[in-house]
């Protein structure tokens, strides 16, 4: 597919633990938005992956009597099937152990070195293994038990002293400005891009970019005592998938990102580090970093000791995976903080799934199988009624589109299925049941009218709930090759006649176990 280039990617992941309902909303919300934009016409390249380096997870593979290698060999596939199983397309799974990646990153630091940006000098200060970072005195809090920790994540940190390789991020720091300034949709959501821009303007130091204590990590080009500080190898996954460093690579067209979604908590890292780091190597900067909100469950952060970590595969087996997906991405505001509760799933998917979209389209393709012998009726001449919800149907896809393009993915499904309300409104006010007798031609035109709004939202909620929309879209026997957002509207509406398929139910509702 020739359209524009749009590159869109997740955070990659930590897999010193097994993936989270964290991570499975992260890869969920990127693969929504890939989709849309596969539909809208876009040549999408999407990529999510295992952040495997650094020094946590050579001290969790010692931990584990294995080596680092076998270590992220047993657990980066877990992630894959798991965003694999949520039905997300992703066009490359990358792990910052592939060979491309390596190189990528070495290439990258060699770059920076060339541009005077790269120094050797000696580090010293407050080091968090579980942040994987350096901080300043004054961010640091002594906990109850005396321990020195980082005020912001809590984690215990260290004195380090060591021999480093420094990125010159300080000469950085006006040149970020100008371009927040020019770039104003580069952050988001605002409160983030509030947050940057303080940060950066209260000065930027030099940032320590590599590490000779352990060496699980990429080596630095022409001195193998160190290996790179494992944000600067994270980062540069991004170039890795588009090819870097062979411009002459297909896949540079995709180059710059146009979105990298991450979680809140490290905006920082891609939002002053990362384009830092690419104008130093005179490559162009991502459009647009945005860091969606946390995942709580019932309201508490997720941690071992609590007992309340959930296996996402678990919830998708339990739930389906259509019905989490549209959970997380309906009931959470993309960009805030969102609780994730069993009543909560159990309430959106038996409402908005079962009730007024599953039932819709289960009560009218129904009536169209026993009242119009399996095939698309004829609309007749549209009322005042039926136009009024076509339109609702085809100014679908601008409302989506204009949305989508402030990644409001919640806001998007909550006009859709305003249109499903309405629908439904509108098949219980014209009552096609009782027209069967008294006026058969006008209830093939309220069911025709019904199916018509289907497909629209059929071919809507692709991006958000895939399996679902495919099997509504099957039961409508609209073409593969009829389901993009060009699709809706006057111009391909359902041919009378065509044959249908044999309903049935898209979304059963959910049903507690008996105890
Ligand atoms: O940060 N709710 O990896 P990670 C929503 N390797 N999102 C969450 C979350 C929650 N409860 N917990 C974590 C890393 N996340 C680095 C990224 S990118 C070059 C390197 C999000 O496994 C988190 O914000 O700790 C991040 O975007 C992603 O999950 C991976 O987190």
């Amino acid at each position: 597919m020739a359209g524009e280039p749009y590159f869109i990617s997740t955070a990659i992941s930590y897999p010193n633990g097994v993936p989270h309902i964290g991570h499975a909303y992260e890869v969920i919300a990127a693969d929504a938005i890939a989709r849309f934009k596969r539909l809208d016409g876009y040549d999408v390249f999407f990529t999510t992956g295992t952040d495997e380096h650094g020094l946590k997870i050579q001290q969790t593979a010692a931990k584990a009597g294995i080596s680092p290698r076998a270590f992220v060999d047993d657990m980066a596939p877990r992630f894959r099937a798991m965003a694999e199983r949520l039905d997300c397309s992703f066009d490359r799974f990358i792990r910052t152990t592939d060979a491309d990646h390596i190189a990528a990153s070495q290439a990258l630091w060699r770059r920076m070195e060339q541009n005077g940006d790269i120094y050797l000098a000696k580090y010293a200060g407050w080091y968090s293994v579980r942040d994987e970072a350096y901080y300043d005195e004054s961010e640091l809090v002594t906990a109850p038990d005396g321990s020195r920790r980082a005020e912001k994540t809590g984690t215990p940190v260290e004195w380090v002293e060591e021999e480093s390789y420094f990125f010159r991020l300080s000469a950085y720091a006006e040149r970020l400005l100008a371009h927040y300034e020019a770039h104003p949709d580069f952050i988001g959501p605002e409160t983030r891009r509030n947050e940057v821009v303080s940060f950066v303007r209260s000065g930027l130091q030099d940032l320590s970019v590599s590490r000779t204590t352990f060496d699980w990590g990429v080596p630095v080009p022409g001195n193998p005592a160190h290996v790179m500080y494992v944000w600067v190898d994270a980062l540069t996954n991004y170039i890795t998938s588009c090819g870097f460093p062979d411009e002459a690579d297909p896949r540079w067209r995709h180059w710059p990102a146009d979105l990298h979604v991450i979680g809140k908590d490290i905006i920082r890292f891609h939002a002053v580090y990362w384009p830092a780091f690419l104008l130093s190597a005179g490559l162009p900067v991502p459009e647009r970093v945005f860091g969606h909100g946390f995942l709580l469950n019932k309201g508490e952060k997720m941690s071992k000791s609590v007992g309340n970590v959930v296996d996402p595969v678990s919830l998708a087996d339990t739930y389906g995976v259509d019905p989490l997906r549209y959970f997380v991405l309906r009931e959470v505001p993309f960009g805030q903080d969102g609780s994730y509760s069993h009543e909560a799933i159990v309430n959106r998917l038996n409402a908005d799934l079962a009730n007024d979209l599953g039932n819709l389209a289960q009560r009218s393709l129904t009536m169209i199988a026993r009242n119009c012998g399996g095939q698309v009726p004829r609309p007749g001449e549209p009322s005042a009624a039926d136009r009024a919800l076509l339109a609702l149907a085809d100014a679908l896809p601008g409302k989506a589109r204009a949305l989508m393009q402030d990644l409001a993915l919640h806001a998007v499904l909550a006009e859709i299925w305003a249109v499903v309300a309405e629908a439904n409104r509108y098949f219980a006010g014209q009552e096609p049941w009782s027209l069967r007798k008294t006026d058969p031609a006008r209830m093939e035109a309220v069911l025709y009218t019904t199916a018509e709004v289907l497909r629209a939202v059929g071919i809507l909620v692709q991006p958000f709930i895939p399996g679902a929309a495919a099997r509504l879209l099957d039961l409508l026997a609209v073409p593969v090759e009829a389901r993009s957002l060009a699709a809706i509207g006057p111009g391909d509406r359902l041919a009378p006649g065509t044959a249908l398929p044999a309903p049935s139910p898209i979304f059963p509702r959910y049903v507690e176990p008996e105890a």
